[in-house]
């Protein structure tokens, strides 16, 4: 994963150490990063910040050296996701009883097998999930989380299709207090019938349920499209939290750079197969350690 970013970085840091840090010839340099982190899925805005502040630390005198330089880097990109704060998964879960969490997404980047895969996570720490199907759209989707609830374990609370999803999801809310759930999971619609908006949908969702987090699946490997529905999502519904599917086959590896920068908002997981147990609690350094030479 993420195994072209870093060559990106390695190969420019290579060729500004050969060119000793030369003032005179280091904008080409920058030119060629920024074009190289452009098709690796890393924003535009990201490019340039990351090419005006190196520009900036080497006119200056401050990087001079091999290491300065990737440690500049990753102070740099660190940045980005101190800006965006953390959220302690575990800690959160268990604040509020039921914890309310609405997923937010559009259809086929991985929503509800990463709604099944946080519930195992949290069945596997000793928590009582419920899994809500709140798409009442899509012929398929009631059934598809209650087999994941079946192979999991986990409960799956379903409503009738055509009904409002507002209303199951709300209905979820009072069968979970009423059951003794610690979280509710609720997974929703990532597309309408075309006499429906999905962004008045999710509103009326988020409206009734109040949720405590709500929380952005996008795929990695849909790479540009993928920061521009976290925007999307963010300014429309609002988002609070980003789980990142699929980085398992991801080489690019500027989705996860780019969203947090975007949105300003931390990165909870990262999805890395097709298994239950394949959910990382995302980590930026450890990101940066896959991004950056050593
Ligand atoms: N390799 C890999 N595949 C994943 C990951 N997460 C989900 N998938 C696969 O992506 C496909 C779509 O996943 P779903 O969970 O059905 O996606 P969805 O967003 O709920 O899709 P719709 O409900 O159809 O809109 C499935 O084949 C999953 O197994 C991941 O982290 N890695
Ligand atoms: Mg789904």
């Amino acid at each position: 994963m993420f195994r072209r970013l870093k060559s990106v970085f390695s190969n420019f840091v290579e060729r500004v150490a050969s060119i000793a840090f030369s003032k005179e010839k280091l904008l080409g340099e920058l030119e060629e990063l920024k074009l190289e982190l452009l098709s690796n899925d890393v924003a535009l805005e990201v490019a340039e910040d990351i090419s005006s502040k190196l520009n900036k630390a080497i006119e200056d005198n401050v990087v001079k050296s091999r290491e300065k330089l990737v440690e500049y880097l990753k102070e740099t990109i660190l940045g980005y996701f101190r800006e965006a704060g953390s959220i302690e998964f575990d800690k959160a879960v268990r604040s509020e009883r039921p914890f309310k969490i609405v997923f937010l997404g559009v259809n086929g980047v991985g929503k509800t097998t990463t709604i099944a895969k946080i519930a195992y996570y949290l069945k596997e720490k000793g928590l009582k999930p419920l899994m809500v199907a709140a798409d009442t759209f899509r012929a398929g989707a009631q059934e598809q989380l209650k087999i994941h609830g079946d192979r999991i374990g986990v409960p799956v609370f379903t409503g009738r299709y055509g009904v409002s999803p507002a209303s199951v999801a709300f209905d979820s809310i009072a069968y979970a207090k009423s059951r003794g759930f610690d979280v509710v999971l609720i997974d929703t619609a990532g597309r309408m019938h075309t006499d429906v908006d999905l962004v008045e949908e999710l509103r009326k969702v988020v409206k009734v349920v109040k949720p405590h987090m709500k929380i952005l699946v996008v795929d990695a490997l849909t790479g540009n499209d993928a920061i521009e529905q976290a925007r999307f999502f963010n300014e429309k519904v609002g988002v609070d939290a980003v789980v990142i599917a699929k980085v398992d086959a991801y080489e690019q590896g500027g989705v996860p750079v780019s969203i947090v920068y975007a949105i300003k908002k931390p990165i909870l997981f990262i999805g890395v197969g097709q298994d239950y147990k394949d959910l990382k609690l995302f980590d930026p350094i450890e990101y940066l350690e896959r991004i950056l030479p050593a």
